[in-house]
C-alpha cells in the first residue's frame, strides 16, 4: 500500500502543476489604441470565456514602446504598429505566439498577412488587428469659406504650403503628435523618400513643419476627433478611421459640421496595427483566447463597423457594412494603394535624428 502511494503521488503532483498551468486566473490585461474597439467587444469577450478584461488605452506607439522596453508593464494583450513592433520584437519584447491555440487564423487575409510580415517575419509574434492611413481630416465648409471653391483639398499643399496654413490657422490646424509619422509625411512633400534615413532628409522634413508651426493649435493623436467633430477645430492631419468617427459624430450630432477624408494625392502612409503578447505577460492563455476571439469574423467586422478602419480578416468581410467596403478613404482601390508607402524601423542613431528634430518642431526653436 505504501509503496502503491509513492507511486502514485509524483503522478497526482503533475497531473495538478499542469492544470494549474492551464488555469490561468481568469483576468486578462489590454492595452490599446483610443477609440480603436467596438462598444461591445470586450462585454463579448468576457461573457464568452468568464475572463475579466481591464482595458487601457494610448495613443502613441512612442508612450507604449517606453512600457514594453521598461518591462513588467503587467499588460498581456498590446497593439504596436509594424515598424514599433519589428523592433521591439528585435528587443525580446514579444513572445512567439502558439498557433496552436489560434484556430481563426484561417480567417486572415495572407496577402496582408505577407505585408505585414515584412515587420515580423512569418508573423511569428504578432496578429494584424486593424489597418489605416494617415492622411488628412478637414472640415468641408470652413476649409471653403477660407481658400475657396478650388481649396487644394486632394494635396498635402492644403496643410503643408504655409499660405494654406496660415489662412486656416484662425480655423484651427492639428498635427498627430507622432514624429514617424509627420516627418515622412513632410518629406514626401518635398519629393524626398518618406523612408529615407538619412539625416539631411529628415531635418528638411522637420524645416518644412517648422514653418507651418506657427499655424499649428496643437500637437495631439486623439483630441481631434471629437474637435473637429464639434467644429472646434477644422483640418487635422490624422489616421483614416479616427476622422471618420469624427464625421459620424458630427453627422449623429446634427450640428451641420461636415467632415472629409482625404488621402492625398502625392500619397501617404500606410500602417498596420497588431495585437502582440508581451515575453513577461502574466496570463499568456488567456491572451491567446483573446487574440482568437477577436480573429472571428463577425467580431472583427464589428469592431471594422464601430471604428471605421481597415482589417485583414477576409472572412469579416462579408460582415462589413457595404458602405465602409466602398469607401476609397477606408479600404482604398489598387490605383490609391500603388501612392502609399510603409514605414521603416528606425535604428537607435536614426530615431535620435528624428526625435531631436520633433523637439525643434514642436517646441519652434
Ligand atoms: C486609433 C488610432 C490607431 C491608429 N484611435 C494608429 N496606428
Amino acid at each position: 500500500m505504501k509503496s502503491h502511494l509513492a507511486r502514485i503521488s509524483p503522478f497526482i503532483l503533475a497531473l495538478a502543476a499542469a492544470g494549474a498551468q492551464a488555469e490561468e486566473e481568469k483576468v486578462l490585461n489590454v492595452y490599446n489604441w483610443s477609440d480603436y474597439i467596438a462598444e461591445d467587444t470586450i462585454a463579448k469577450f468576457e461573457a464568452a470565456t468568464g475572463i475579466k478584461v481591464t482595458y487601457d488605452v494610448f495613443d502613441s506607439n512612442e508612450v507604449l514602446e517606453a512600457k514594453m522596453m521598461a518591462g513588467n508593464s503587467g499588460y498581456d494583450v498590446v497593439v504596436p504598429t509594424g515598424d514599433f513592433l519589428q523592433r521591439q520584437i528585435a528587443a525580446g519584447v514579444y513572445m512567439k505566439l502558439d498557433k496552436s491555440k489560434l484556430p481563426n487564423l484561417r480567417h486572415m487575409d495572407p496577402e496582408i498577412m505577407a505585408k505585414a510580415a515584412a515587420h515580423d517575419p512569418g508573423n511569428e509574434h504578432s496578429v494584424v488587428y486593424m489597418w489605416g492611413t494617415t492622411g488628412i481630416g478637414y472640415n468641408v465648409g470652413k476649409v471653403a469659406e477660407r481658400l475657396g471653391d478650388d481649396a487644394p483639398t486632394d494635396s498635402w499643399a492644403l496643410v503643408f504650403d504655409p499660405e494654406n496654413a496660415a489662412r486656416l490657422a484662425d480655423c484651427g490646424i492639428t498635427l498627430l503628435d507622432a514624429p514617424t509619422e509627420m516627418i515622412p509625411a513632410a518629406m514626401n512633400y518635398l519629393g524626398l523618400d518618406p523612408q529615407s534615413k538619412k539625416k539631411e532628409d529628415i531635418e528638411a522634413g522637420a524645416e518644412l513643419l517648422m514653418k507651418i508651426r506657427p499655424y499649428v493649435r496643437y500637437f495631439h493623436s486623439s483630441q481631434y476627433i471629437t474637435d473637429l467633430a464639434n467644429g472646434d477645430v477644422c483640418l487635422s492631419v490624422g489616421w483614416s478611421g479616427d476622422v471618420f468617427q469624427a464625421r459620424d459624430r458630427a453627422d449623429e450630432a446634427g450640428n451641420g459640421v461636415e467632415i472629409a477624408y482625404v488621402i492625398p494625392k502625392e500619397g501617404a502612409l500606410m500602417w498596420f496595427d497588431n495585437l502582440a503578447i508581451p515575453a513577461d505577460a502574466p496570463h499568456p492563455d488567456n491572451a491567446h483566447k483573446f487574440i482568437n476571439f477577436i480573429m472571428d469574423p463577425q467580431i472583427t467586422a464589428d469592431i471594422t463597423n464601430y471604428v471605421w478602419y481597415a482589417n485583414a480578416n477576409k472572412d469579416s468581410l462579408a460582415y462589413v457594412d457595404p458602405e465602409i467596403l466602398a469607401d476609397p478613404g477606408i479600404f482604398p482601390p489598387e490605383e490609391v494603394k500603388a501612392r502609399l508607402w510603409t514605414a521603416v524601423a528606425y535604428d537607435a542613431r536614426t530615431d535620435r535624428i528624428v526625435n531631436r528634430a520633433w523637439t525643434r518642431v514642436k517646441t519652434g526653436n
